[in-house]
């Protein structure tokens, strides 16, 4: 898959280093780092370095990559703090559109736990 790149997205310039963040991982189709308004004790993100807008705009070309980036999430969030699963655990929650909350247009993956009471719902 070739990577796509928006000049005018805050993530892609993430990406390529223009804007700084607090990275925890990357490799060559995905990239993780510290939300910069945290919700929980611990809250990363997990993006595709390629621009997708959104999970509105996913099709069959991007299985492989989604599911790296699910399998990647829980072995991050045990590096970042979170406790094993079942008595620790995290949440998963990807914001789609105007209606799903998102604010970002660049798919991304919230990864959140650690200690109550963050957890709403
Ligand atoms: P969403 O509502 O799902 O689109 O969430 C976007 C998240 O991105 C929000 O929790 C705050 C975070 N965010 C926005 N701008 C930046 C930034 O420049 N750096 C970092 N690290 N996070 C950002």
């Amino acid at each position: 898959m070739n990577a796509t790149h928006d000049p005018n997205c805050i993530f892609c310039k993430i990406i390529a280093g223009q804007i700084p963040s607090r990275k925890i991982y990357e490799d060559d189709e995905l990239f993780a780092f510290h939300d910069i308004a945290p919700w929980a004790p611990v809250h990363f993100m997990i993006i595709p370095k390629t621009h997708i807008p959104s999970m509105a705009q996913v099709g069959p070309e991007h299985e492989a990559l989604l599911g790296r980036l699910m399998v990647l999430a829980p072995k991050l969030a045990l590096e970042q703090g979170c406790r094993p699963y079942p008595e620790g655990g995290f949440r998963i929650v990807t914001n789609t559109g105007a209606e799903g909350g998102q604010e970002v247009h660049h798919l991304h993956v919230h990864v959140m736990g650690g200690p109550r009471p963050w957890l709403r719902g």
